[in-house]
């Protein structure tokens, strides 16, 4: 009994979890847990298996890395990490391994994988980096090889999901020759700590997921009208007076935590402060950022979107900004510029003023334009990129050659075709939307969703550098985030990293359904996809 008590503990921290359940299936004394099909997902680019199997020895495999190749954290950590993926930790394997287990045959036994690379370690992932990787399994050895420390991480989540337990300790691997390389370099998540607070636990459980699911991208909505949660260093009065309260906060500690963990997966953080519109919370600490509004001639005491007509509002940005592009390591930074209301920038006299000396009319598309195009050029000047919602493009604002344009609404099928003529890069999320839920598979909807579906030149697809699923967090905290979106967002992970080719939904139903139940047996509550079933090893 205190050994299941002791798993269930176990099975709350992420890794610890694999062996766990197996003995809990003991106890439970249901029929010992069978390989499966052991197909990887994502499906690799070109991947040939034969019917031999060999036996993989869990006390005694090594990750190696390869003499020459250079070492860095990044590889170490990892080969400790995917021990206890693939295996469950080591003292509980230990521990509770039946006294009758078999020991494997060496002949037909892998007991290393050695791993080499070329490039010394980058620090952080980017859109350049080289995810490729050969992956062999034969004989005894297995051997994973790549240009970067990125695709050696790729591989090693491959290899991992290549391991089947067979129950009893006892684990095998198929015969394998694998050549692979994501389809698109941006394959992101979006998670918003805005509308609900979600833990530092809870978004490195959701990195270790995206990490098994290739993603490689953590688009971070970090503030919006809500609540402010960013614990600014220059603006402490941000958080203090934007957040729910003083326990819904990302400290500075907690973000560099965040980032470190994603780094070590290969996953870039990029965060997004969305202006001028969803700035409500921002206001209840920066006094005059936001704009007045009026009714019938009085202020009416509601504030709109950010004041784009005063200078004040450029200085604000420029050192809030600043510290922003010190915090998060990545080259990218998210501006928003989505979904502003004009009514309230219409009310205001000052606004109007402004408009009439700029020569704008009535148009305040053009006033939006105007803001975006200052904020850009704050945000060129400390050297970093940015990302924006397709508004900005939509109102005609002319954004830098490297701006990353994303499509969120509907009738993408045409803007991506618009805003790769006029030559941006683009990211898709419009049908990959995980906060609209519904009854039944929906997965099979966003597996057919593809980003390059649309009229345009090679020289356009070429501008899709990959897509977002968003999961918006109206009605999502740390409750449910984890089953709301995996393994639904398993489905855009192989739309993203596979080939195009690989667009059948009848072919990928059972892979779906085995890599559902692999998460589930991995320790993530990964929601059921396919309708009535089981897995043959359930989380408790
Ligand atoms: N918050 C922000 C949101 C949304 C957007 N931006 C949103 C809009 C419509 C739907 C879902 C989400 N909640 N800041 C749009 C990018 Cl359906």
């Amino acid at each position: 009994m205190a050994g299941i008590r002791r798993c269930m503990l176990f099975s709350f921290l992420l890794f610890y979890v694999t062996e766990c359940n197996s003995r809990l299936k003991k106890y439970n004394a249901r029929p010992a847990v069978l390989a499966t099909s052991g197909s990887p997902w994502p499906l690799p680019r070109n991947m040939t298996t034969t019917q031999v199997q060999y036996q993989v020895d869990a006390d005694n495999f090594k990750f190696m890395l390869n003499t020459g190749t250079p070492s860095c954290d990044i590889i170490v950590k990892a080969f400790a990490r995917y021990k206890v993926i693939a295996f469950g930790p080591r003292s509980e394997t230990l521990k509770f391994r039946p006294n009758f287990r078999r020991r494997p045959n060496k002949e037909n036994t892998v007991n290393q994988l050695t791993v080499r690379y070329v490039q010394p370690c980058d620090q952080y992932l980017s859109l350049e980096s080289d995810e490729s990787y050969t992956l062999v399994v034969t004989g005894n050895t297995a051997s994973l090889t790549a240009n970067e420390v990125w695709g050696a991480l790729r591989g090693l989540e491959t290899f991992s999901q290549l391991i089947l337990p067979q129950g009893s300790g006892m684990y095998v691997i198929n015969n394998t020759v694998i050549h692979d390389a994501p389809r698109f370099k941006h394959r992101g998540v979006l998670l918003d700590g805005s509308r609900h607070f979600l833990s530092v636990l809870k978004l490195k459980e959701n990195l270790e997921a995206m990490a098994q699911n290739k993603f490689n991208v953590f688009h971070w909505h970090i503030v919006d009208d809500q609540a402010f949660p960013y614990d600014s260093i220059k603006f402490p009065n941000m958080s203090k007076l934007g957040a729910y309260d003083s326990n819904h906060i990302y400290s500075q500690a907690d973000i560099k935590d965040v980032i470190e963990f994603a780094r070590l997966r290969g996953i870039r953080v990029v965060p997004e402060f969305d202006s001028p519109g969803h700035t409500q919370s921002w206001g209840s600490s920066i006094s005059n950022l936001l704009t007045k509004c009026y009714k019938n001639g009085s202020l009416d005491g509601s504030y709109g979107p950010v004041n784009p007509a005063e200078e004040s509002s450029y200085n604000f940005l420029k050192s809030f900004f600043g510290e922003v592009a010190d915090v998060f390591p990545d080259h990218y930074i998210h501006l928003g510029g989505d979904e502003v209301d004009f009514s309230c920038w219409e009310s205001n006299p000052e606004i109007m003023k402004f408009m009439q000396s700029m020569g704008f009319g009535k148009d305040y598309a053009k006033l939006e334009e105007f803001y975006m195009q200052k904020l850009l050029n704050i945000i060129s000047g400390y050297r970093k990129g940015y990302l924006i919602w397709q508004e900005v493009i939509d109102n005609g604002a002319k954004v830098a050659a490297d701006t990353v344009v994303e499509v969120w609404k509907g009738g993408y099928i045409d803007e991506l075709a618009k805003v790769t003529s006029l030559g941006y890069k683009t990211l898709l999320s419009s049908c990959w939307y995980l906060d609209y839920i519904s009854y039944g598979s929906d997965w099979r909807n966003y597996y057919g969703c593809d980003p390059q579906n649309f009229n345009g030149t090679s020289a356009q697809k070429a501008l899709v550098i990959g897509g977002e699923t968003c999961l918006w967090g109206e009605y999502v905290d740390d409750t449910n985030v984890i089953s709301r979106l995996w393994p639904r967002a398993s489905a855009i992970a192989e739309r993203l990293w596979s080939d195009e080719s690989v667009n059948s939904v009848s072919a990928a139903e059972g892979r779906m359904e085995e890599h559902r139940c692999r998460m589930v047996r991995r320790g993530f509550d990964a929601q059921p996809m396919n309708g009535p079933g089981f897995c043959p090893v359930e989380f408790p």
